[in-house]
């Protein structure tokens, strides 16, 4: 399949559309909290969304029965809300795909409920990290492959797993399309990046091994050995000299490691 080039129109619709899901994610940190349900958390994407004229891109699709996924704990990703209470300690990641003016924008985080474990810490920044890593590899002129060894060799370094099972994707005025983005791979190898590409970069990264299997219900996919997994997601498009991030945040998402590591560089 060949990646197309976004024209500069086409890359200011998926950024509106980016910037759409940000910001409904920034308000699912602000309400997070003990005690609310992810059905919860699903009425409030799918309002917010609406509100800001946009279309919430996960209900319908291949039939999902939500605007949203949300994945608690050893869930590493497509969590149906429902009523499962959130309890102090849980980890849950949010995954927000916003459609506008026909363009997508994907992205999401993994936020702590309340006080949580030096392990479920330890997971989410090692997985915020690895998508850092992986961004600072994107310029024209690089390869697939530096995105995958950058977020592998970081995360395994740090005795965490990288899901394979899963990858990014690139995005535009659908959903999925060509190119597919592991998170595992080789330095040097691979699709050669240019200019204008759009893609996703979604790494899931588990505290025990890396392998995954999907329950009952045909979405939810959970780690296989029940530790904890994170995910953080943002929608890139790759520039001559490097990238620009389409689902940057305005501010940093509250009840989230990047929230205490803000405060933290903040004095
Ligand atoms: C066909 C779904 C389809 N798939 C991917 C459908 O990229 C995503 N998030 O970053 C993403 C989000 C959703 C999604 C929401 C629903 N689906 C799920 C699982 C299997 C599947 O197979
Ligand atoms: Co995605």
């Amino acid at each position: 399949m060949t990646v197309s080039i976004k024209t500069v129109r086409e890359v200011a619709g998926i950024r509106a559309a980016s910037q759409m899901a940000a910001e409904t994610l920034i308000l699912v940190g602000d309400m997070l909290r003990p005690g609310i349900t992810t059905e919860d958390i699903n009425t409030f994407v799918h309002e917010d969304t609406l509100k800001r004229g946009g279309i919430p891109a996960p209900l319908n699709y291949h039939g999902f029965p939500k605007s949203v996924c949300t994945s608690v704990n050893e869930v590493v990703c497509h969590g149906i809300p429902g009523p499962r209470v959130l309890q102090n300690g849980d980890i849950i990641n949010v995954d927000v795909t916003t459609i506008f003016e026909g363009f997508f924008g994907d992205t999401s985080a993994t936020f702590f409920v309340g006080e949580v474990s030096d392990e479920a810490r330890h997971v989410t920044e090692v997985c915020r990290k690895s998508l850092d890593l992986a961004i600072q590899e994107v310029r024209e002129g690089a390869k697939l492959g530096d995105i995958g060894a950058a977020i592998q060799g970081y995360a395994q370094g740090q005795n965490c797993s990288v899901v394979r099972a899963f990858v990014g994707h690139g995005i535009g005025r659908t959903f999925h399309e060509a190119p597919q983005v592991s998170h595992v791979g080789k330095r040097g190898t691979g699709l050669r990046l240019k200019a204008g590409m759009v893609f996703t970069i979604e790494p899931m990264i588990n505290l025990g091994g890396y392998e995954v299997e999907v329950l009952a219900d045909k979405w939810t996919a959970v780690t296989l050995d029940g530790s904890l997994s994170a995910q953080f997601e943002h929608t890139i498009v790759v520039t001559k000299t490097g990238c620009e991030v389409l689902t940057k945040r305005s501010r940093p998402l509250k009840n989230s490691e990047e929230h205490l590591a803000a405060a933290l560089i903040g004095g």
